[in-house]
């Protein structure tokens, strides 16, 4: 027989797949749908290994839900709009449209070399206009419903990419995508309004979701219980949230953060000079800067006083930047007792400090306190609430008696802010607004969607947006008057784009909804796969989508995706992320050129626990490829040797159901490594068996049966040529996943001593139901011990079940 050659078979598989259409999904075809989808690439223009890692898997793990049974939809796309394209663009003077699109056919190209059952009938790219067309039409739904909104303020400004970042696109202070520090601008700018959704968006119930993601998002969401307390100021009352009001009458002083509307109306004359120099140094700072604990606490003193609600004290007012204006009102009532950083502080500056909950037993705060005391205690020096317990208690007392005052008001905050969608940067999805002058800013009508992102643009960055350039684009007409209007030159954030391309694929080329309400039967995403990089940004707003959607009456579905898994990452040998820079980068490309597809397949499953990923090991490689070399020599070798092996018809179906077994579950939960390995030991066993007189029985056949389809979603090539070889019609990958035969599946046989007047003599393999008349004939059977007996009487025979047996002679 020939040896493998992995090369004709698999480009010869891959066309015959292709043109029988092996991978169409079907709505109608019979089964329990099952949607998987793995989280779409951005076509950079090369599929690496991230890319090989993060889809073969799932791949195997679609493969696997059609052979049994279900009817499973496994499609992809391409996140096409954003900077890279831009960048790109300008770097090699093509235009972003086309750059795009031949990435994308050749990464189209990368994908079907994997092997994958994806259905390409269904791909699309975010920056086709009849896909944008529908987050243009979301917009204007959204906009109708006050769910989109410009509103001016302090926005995150990155410098390189010049344009403005959401909240979730700054991390540590830096732009997500470039690292460049994140300037903070005034701007006028549109956002989405997710904090709607912030209470519905920390329940997980519905979604099934790694612990370490929900734990990001809630704290993402960063939910706060507590209350606002009003202090009467010079310059009108003052709002401050606070999740302690227990301490309310620890609170020795107020601290606005620098941007607070109220700062100059409360600074007086003589601070004026000094507060106005702190507030621009401020501005120069980052929110990280400003909130990182280190170093020396800063601040300024307005001048002005307020007075405390309870005792009427006046405290004085104070402008700092550890406060921040953006989280609660932009004000505190500081309680130096009690919290660490208004501790340091009121040191610093020397402010008072009243301690107003006191450790059981515990001594009185002294002036050498060296830090706030956060613990549990009794509440003191604090008039009426005296001898509560401090802490969470008490807080619904304190609010309750301060609410009867008029004073106070329990409030819940959350961290989360709207979505600023807004983009001043050209290859995006045009907003669709236009701007009248007697009507000002009106949603473009749904038969006017999509506003088509214009052609011939000069995108270099300026800051401004790219499309205010296009003054022919930017003159249009107002959808109420008819008059003369401008259109919204910014573009959307490409993060609209991914929440809710999942909902395309249902039906890609509907051109009356974002999808064909009558294929909504196939939500929600049963199974979700992708980096951990979209715990946040990503997954949160495509649950928020899924909401409003479902408020808008277009799903059933509460949230996105049933379930959802994080593959872990392939690095680079010296275990640091594999980056061209640094050298250390596998393609996958040279790899199958090398060693085919399914070697390539197989290695990346076998690697590392799929979801823990690991360094690669240019060596590793090669196990897997001898194990499909000996895959093929145990199908198509010829016999040259043998029967000298012991593997009996019994042994065979043992290794064949229980690796079946264990194959099956292990596909379950995503366990993929251990999948390989078990078809990697049961082909020992089979080559084993090829020599042994279990060669050519009926249980021979049904294992290389049941071994051919258990190769058919991890190695989907050879394991159509075996299939074909074999004789079979039709293709491996519509046959059913088999059956596991339990009794086969597991060994219900015990191995025990046997003593022959108590000396050790020999050993028997008996069922572990076995009686005790067969247990003992069994053993006298036993060569070694029949020696033993022979010409003796024998006296007694003892049989502990499961233990020894014992045949006493004489
Ligand atoms: C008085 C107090 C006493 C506080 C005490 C804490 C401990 P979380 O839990 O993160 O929601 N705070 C409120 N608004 C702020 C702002 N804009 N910038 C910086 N700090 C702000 O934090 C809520 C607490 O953080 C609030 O409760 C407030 O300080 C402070 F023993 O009020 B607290």
């Amino acid at each position: 027989a020939e040896r493998y050659n992995p090369h004709a078979l698999e480009s010869k598989w891959q066309e015959r797949w292709e043109e029988a259409g092996l991978y169409r999904f079907d709505e109608n075809a019979p089964g329990e749908k099952f949607y998987a989808l793995t989280m779409f690439p951005y076509p950079s223009g090369n599929l690496h290994m991230g890319h090989w890692y993060a889809n073969v898997a799932p791949d195997a793990r679609a493969r696997w839900m059609r052979m049994r049974g279900h009817n499973v939809l496994f499609p992809m796309g391409f996140d096409a709009f954003g900077l890279p394209a831009e960048n790109a663009a300008i770097k090699n003077n093509v235009n972003p449209a086309k750059w795009t699109y031949s990435n994308i056919a050749s990464m189209t190209e990368q994908f079907r070399r994997m092997g994958t059952m994806i259905d390409w009938s269904r791909q699309f790219a975010t920056c086709d206009p009849e896909y944008y067309r529908w987050n243009q039409w979301f917009f204007t739904e959204f906009f109708r419903r006050g769910l989109a909104y410009k509103k001016g303020g302090l926005v995150n400004w990155c410098p390189k990419d010049q344009t403005v970042l959401a909240n979730e696109q700054v991390v540590d202070g830096a732009c997500e995508r470039c690292g460049t520090p994140v300037e903070r601008r005034n701007l006028s700018q549109w956002y989405l309004k997710i904090t709607d959704y912030a209470e519905e968006l920390l329940d997980f119930s519905e979604t099934d979701m790694p612990e370490r993601v929900r734990l990001m998002q809630t704290n993402w969401i960063g939910k706060s219980v507590g209350a606002e307390i009003v202090f009467d100021t010079p310059a009108g009352p003052e709002t401050v949230f606070t999740t302690r009001p227990d301490t309310v009458m620890g609170a020795t002083f107020l601290v606005l953060a620098p941007e607070h509307a109220k700062v100059e109306a409360l600074t007086t004359d003589e601070q004026r000079g000094a507060v106005e120099a702190y507030v621009a140094a401020a501005g120069r700072k980052t929110d990280v800067e400003r909130q990182q604990d280190v170093g020396e606490k800063t601040g300024v003193f307005t001048g002005s006083f307020a007075t405390h609600p309870v005792s009427g004290h006046q405290l004085p007012i104070w402008v700092a930047d550890y406060v921040l204006v953006t989280y609660g009102t932009g004000s505190i009532m500081a309680v130096p007792a009690h919290d660490e950083r208004d501790f340091a502080f009121a040191r610093k500056f020397g402010l008072e400090i009243t301690e107003v909950i006191r450790p059981e037993d515990g001594e009185p705060m002294g002036a050498d306190a060296e830090g706030a005391y956060s613990g549990p205690g009794v509440i003191v020096n604090s008039g009426e609430f005296d001898g509560l317990p401090g802490g969470k208690a008490s807080i619904a007392t304190v609010i309750e008696k301060l609410e009867a005052q008029g004073v106070a008001k329990a409030r819940t905050t959350y961290r989360l802010r709207d979505w600023l969608v807004s983009r001043q940067r050209y290859w995006g999805t045009p907003i669709p607004i236009v701007y009248c002058p007697e009507h000002g800013a009106q949603p473009v009508p749904a038969d006017q969607l999509p506003v088509r992102l214009p052609e011939n643009v000069e995108f270099t960055p300026t800051g401004q947006s790219p499309l205010k350039l296009d003054r022919e684009w930017v003159q249009t007409t107002c959808p109420v008057c008819g008059g003369p209007a401008e259109r919204d030159t910014d573009t959307m954030d490409t993060f609209v784009d991914s929440s809710w391309y999942m909902y395309r694929f249902l039906s890609p080329h509907h051109d009356q909804h974002p999808f064909d309400p009558d294929k909504a039967n196939l939500l929600p995403v049963d199974l979700y796969t992708g980096g951990i990089e979209h715990a946040i940004l990503h997954l949160l707003y495509s649950r928020f989508w899924t909401k409003v959607m479902r408020d808008m009456g277009l799903t059933a579905q509460n949230e996105p995706f049933a379930w959802l898994r994080n593959q872990g990452m392939i690095l680079g040998e010296d275990n640091e992320k594999m980056s061209k820079s640094r050298g250390n980068v596998a393609d996958p490309d040279d790899l199958v050129r090398e060693y085919g597809v399914d070697t390539v397949r197989t290695y990346l499953m076998f690697i590392a626990p799929w979801e823990l990923g690991g360094p690669w090991d240019p060596q590793g490689i090669n196990g897997p490829a001898k194990w499909l070399s000996r895959v093929w020599t145990l199908f198509f070798g010829e016999r040259t040797a043998g029967p000298d092996e012991a593997v009996t018809a019994a042994d065979l179906r043992y290794a064949v159901h229980s690796t079946l077994k264990k194959v099956t579950g292990d596909f379950d939960r995503l366990s993929f490594n251990t999948i390989v390995a078990a078809l990697m030991e049961l082909t020992n066993t089979l080559v084993r068996a090829r020599r042994s007189p279990a060669f050519g029985t009926p249980e021979w056949n049904e294992a290389l049966d049941i071994f051919n389809r258990m190769l058919a979603p991890v190695v989907p090539h050879i394991a159509e040529e075996i299939w074909h070889e074999r004789g079979q019609s039709g293709s491996v990958h519509v046959q059913s996943w088999p059956v596991v035969d339990d009794a086969a599946a597991t060994r219900d046989t015990v191995t025990i001593g046997v003593q022959v007047s108590g000396k050790v003599r020999g050993q028997v393999s008996i069922s572990k139901t076995a009686t005790q008349e067969e247990a003992l004939a069994a053993a006298r059977a036993e060569p070694d011990v029949a020696r033993f007996i022979e010409g003796k009487a024998v006296v007694k025979e003892i049989y502990v079940p499961g233990r020894i047996i014992n045949i006493v002679v004489k």
